[in-house]
């Protein structure tokens, strides 16, 4: 049986980003559906897929899942062997936790900072709140990278990292102040195969 990934434009969305970059970088074959965001059909076209009106949604034979984290939580189940959780119990538990607080928190930024993949020397209306949970994810990513020393939050590539590329990305187009491990750490994902096809792909949808 194979898998389905609904997602949205690679422009835009970031949550389809996470379970897209997971199913590529650990090399599980899918196929691709891609719904247009923005659009007077958008809901009515992911409505056809996903019960909650939202993307990411993952369909495999009768199974839906419909939530980015509940997906990669599925995925990680279904190949125990790849280890797309850290191997190490401690990790796994710190990386399950900043998932889930990437996750459900984060609004301010989310808000504030959308998204563009292709975008660059964007500005945006900072406030306390803003500016608290941009410091809150850098120090997350930072002390992730400084405990394993890189390349990735938890030294291999895991669903931490699909988790906060995203966030990552909205540093970069917003041209955030970053250390150099964050500096470093951005490199390594532009660097990602998997990271240049989604933007090349992103590109693709401006013609
Ligand atoms: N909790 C969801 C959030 C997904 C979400 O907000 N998706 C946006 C796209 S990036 C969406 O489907 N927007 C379309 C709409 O609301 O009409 C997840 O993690 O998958």
């Amino acid at each position: 049986m194979k898998f389905k990934l609904v997602i949205g434009d690679k422009i835009y969305s970031t949550w389809s980003l996470r379970p897209w970059l997971l199913l590529k970088y650990f090399n599980i074959p899918f196929a691709e559906a891609k719904i247009k965001l923005r659009n007077i059909n958008t809901k009515k076209n992911i409505l056809k897929f996903s019960p909650s009106g939202k993307i990411p949604c993952l369909i495999y034979g009768k199974i839906k899942i419909w939530d980015s984290l509940s997906i990669c939580e599925f995925l990680a189940e279904k190949f125990k062997n790849k280890n797309l959780w850290p191997k190490n119990n401690i990790d796994k538990i710190i990386a399950r936790n900043i998932s889930s607080e990437m996750h459900s928190g984060f609004a301010n930024l989310r808000k504030n900072l959308s998204m563009n993949f292709l975008g660059k020397n964007l500005k945006f209306k900072n406030n306390k709140e803003t500016s608290a949970e941009i410091i809150r994810a850098k120090k997350i990513i930072e002390d992730c990278l400084k405990k394993s020393k890189g390349p990735f939050m938890f030294k291999k590539f895991s669903i931490a990292d699909a988790m906060y590329a995203p966030v990552m990305f909205r540093f970069k187009i917003y041209n955030i102040k970053l250390s150099l491990t964050l500096e470093k750490y951005l490199n390594t994902l532009l660097s990602m195969k998997e990271i240049k096809l989604w933007l090349l792909e992103a590109r693709k949808e401006l013609k």
